[in-house]
């Protein structure tokens, strides 16, 4: 028999499962939602690029805008969500909701990768989950660190839909069944093999890192690793979740913090990694650790296979 998402919480969370089953719920609502625009988007004029820019400065596609607003309208309705951080959006969505009605902090990247949807290529939502601190003002609840997310995950738009999620206790995947209409059960305590075959980075700005991280994609040529680079990060960390390896967005002279961000990108995938057995770091310390100043604050963001993240942390540290 198949396994929902909403029951898989059930079965993991001791406390808090049926508010944390009807936020979710809006998670997978609004990916669906989300999902049925992109199996259309070349049937439909979904493609293409607004005139408008988000707060990245970014050109925004049709598809971003339609994501966004998907997750803000699902989200909203959902009463244990105190407040919601988009990558889309400079400021907060705020909610007027009490302390412990309003338990729930999410942020999210609506559709990481859209640039490349109208040449077909996978892109996905990344969310994380925090809870509202029942003290101070609500920035310091959506400046946590990665180590106090409750949960994390993303959704995987390509030849299937996949969503991936964590609420620590083990990486689960369910994929969408279009028949139903639900996402179900179909990995559970996903592991990541101690070592891969492939590192995944973008090697146009190779002169521009640091030199140690020249030296550590040398080590690894020589070790006969091949590459393969998506460009789209839910795609290239899924691959690297399921096959093992590495991928990299390091420091460049141009991007002295990357270009991924702490928040909603490299923090949820970084508790994934971790609890698949996997490691993240920004290059010198473990991402989870890292406290945010900023919502939309960047890192550089390393995240895979045991063997690959201790041989880097070795060349960095050389
Ligand atoms: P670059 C897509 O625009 C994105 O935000 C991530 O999905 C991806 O990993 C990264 O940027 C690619 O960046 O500089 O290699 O094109």
């Amino acid at each position: 028999m198949i396994t929902t998402v909403q029951q898989h919480i059930q079965q993991e969370m001791s406390e808090g499962r049926g508010t944390f089953g009807w936020l979710m719920s809006g998670i997978t609502l609004a990916t669906k939602m989300i999902e049925a625009k992109i199996r259309a988007a070349g049937l439909t004029d979904i493609y293409g690029a607004l005139s408008s820019e988000n707060v990245q400065g970014e050109q925004q596609q049709k598809l971003d805008v339609f994501a966004n607003q998907a997750l803000i309208h699902c989200l909203g309705t959902r009463d244990s969500v105190a407040a919601l951080v988009s990558e889309e959006d400079e400021e907060p969505v705020v909610f007027d909701r009490s302390l412990d009605t309003g338990k729930y902090i999410i942020v999210f990247d609506p559709l990481d990768g859209s640039s490349n949807i109208d040449v077909n290529v996978n892109v996905g939502t990344i969310f994380s989950v925090h809870r509202r601190l029942t003290w101070g003002a609500l920035t310091e609840s959506v400046l946590q660190p990665g180590t106090s997310q409750v949960a994390a995950g993303y959704v995987l738009y390509g030849p299937s839909t996949v969503l991936v999620y964590t609420t620590g206790r083990g990486v689960h995947a369910f994929t969408l069944d279009p028949t139903i209409g639900a996402f179900v059960l179909t990995q559970e305590n996903m592991k990541m093999p101690e070592r891969g075959k492939y590192y995944s980075v973008n090697e146009a700005n190779v002169a521009s890192w640091p030199e140690g991280y020249q030296q550590y994609l040398v080590g690894l040529r020589n070790e006969g690793f091949g590459a393969r680079y998506i460009g789209s990060l839910v795609a290239d960390f899924h691959r690297t979740l399921l096959k093992g390896g590495v991928f990299l967005y390091p420091p460049n002279k141009v991007k002295a913090e990357g270009k991924l961000r702490l928040l909603y990108e490299a923090n949820p995938l970084a508790l994934i990694a971790e609890q698949a057995g996997g490691m993240a770091t920004n290059g010198a310390d473990r991402v989870l650790e890292v406290r945010p100043e900023a919502i939309h604050q960047r890192t550089p963001f390393m995240v895979g296979s045991r063997y690959e993240m201790e041989t880097l942390g070795r060349a960095l540290r050389a």
